[in-house]
């Protein structure tokens, strides 16, 4: 099949600085991936940064893996579902994966002539959505919070640390006592932390997301027994094999889905049906997406299989000027996935151009 593909790497200026117990990103570096075969133009994001900091792979270990071993496997430009069952030989690198498994996904859709969120089927036609807050001084959270509630968000993420958990979590919730409110601790607890994670339960939130190791299933489930708090797990489901285990040993009864991670929507779709078969609860989280890489995550948000509102926002929440000219617009905090053939966006070339840091051809 003849057709050319190339890795464009964009930085964008976020917004706000977005900070997590692993760092703080002011800029979205992002590997854009572009095809074009047979007068179709193809789009997907890898949702590594510039730093191993939220996992292992970063987007000098993705732009590898592309390039050494995972472009001879779409040399027949094969279906998303043929190419997640051929990449499963090589151990690993998820994100990398993912962003080739959902450029498929934008060029097969485009083939059809038919919408992203069509093809992968059963969508409700709209994604129930949440906010994910960075950590900030505890008056700016507070006030992000209060802006966030009135735009119609339907559920407040906050980003949590040992040892400032207690504070933040009980000023917002002296002035938001009715809030739905989750924290996010992207690892930062251990299993020896169990008396601070027992506190949390005083703050009567929907889950704690990934409280322990990024990889721990076992620990997890030990917790799970000692606190109230449900369990959210993000980046220790990695698969739908990891799911299926989480659910079996009790590690978790809420899974956050980022495609990226779990190396595309095929598996993904399995990961959700997993978790709802286990009684579970679904819902779709993001790494800070550019226009391109939301628009995969709105899709996968808007399906049945997903229940809680999910980290979707508005592009506008994250960049002054995105790189598409159909930005996502949220309304009584839901938002609709694009109705244009694939990922529906239109790409804004001359914003793409301005935000380039360099283009990689790959074949
Ligand atoms: O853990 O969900 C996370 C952002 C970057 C890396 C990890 C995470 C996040 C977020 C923000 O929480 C999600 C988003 O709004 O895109
Ligand atoms: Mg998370």
């Amino acid at each position: 099949m003849d057709f050319s593909l190339k890795v464009i790497n964009v930085e964008m200026p976020m917004l706000y600085p977005f900070t997590t117990s692993f760092g703080t990103e002011s800029n979205r570096n992002a590997l854009i991936l572009e095809l074009k075969a047979g007068g179709i133009s193809a789009y997907s994001e890898c949702v590594t940064s510039v730093r191993p900091d939220y996992g292992y792979e970063d987007n000098d270990t993705a732009l590898h893996i592309i390039r050494k071993v995972l472009i001879e496997m779409i040399s027949d430009l094969p279906t998303p579902q043929e190419f997640t069952e051929r990449a499963r030989k090589v151990k690993g690198d998820n994100m990398a994966k993912g962003a080739v498994e959902m450029l498929l996904w934008d060029y097969h859709s485009k083939l059809k002539g038919k919408p992203l969120h069509e093809v992968l089927g059963e969508s409700k036609g709209y994604a129930d959505v949440g906010l994910s807050i960075g950590m900030d001084r505890i008056e700016a959270t507070l006030d992000r919070i209060s802006k966030a509630v009135d735009s119609g968000y339907q559920r407040i993420k906050v980003k949590i640390e040992k040892g400032k958990e207690i504070e933040i979590l009980s000023k917002i919730r002296d002035m938001f006592p009715d809030i739905v409110l989750t924290a996010d601790a992207n690892s930062c607890y251990s299993i020896n932390d169990i008396d601070i994670l027992k506190k949390i339960d005083r703050y009567d939130l929907k889950y704690i997301e990934q409280p322990l190791s990024y990889d721990d299933l076992i620990y997890h489930a030990r917790l799970a027994k000692e606190i109230s708090t449900p369990i959210c797990l993000d980046e220790s489901i990695t698969s739908p094999e990891k799911t299926k285990k989480a659910f079996e040993i009790g590690a978790c009864s809420v899974v956050n889905i980022k495609p990226g991670r779990i190396g595309g929507l095929t598996d993904s779709i399995a990961v959700a049906r997993i978790a709802r078969e286990h009684g579970g609860h679904v819902w779709v989280g993001g790494m800070l997406e550019t226009g391109i890489g939301r628009s995969f995550n709105v899709a996968m948000a808007s399906s049945k299989l997903v229940d809680y509102p999910g980290d979707t926002a508005p592009n506008s929440r994250y960049f002054k000027k995105d790189i598409v000219k159909n930005p996502f617009k949220m309304e009584m905090g839901r938002i609709k996935p694009n109705s244009g053939a694939g990922i529906g966006v239109e790409i804004d070339h001359e914003q793409l151009l301005h935000y380039t840091k360099s283009i990689s051809t790959l074949n």
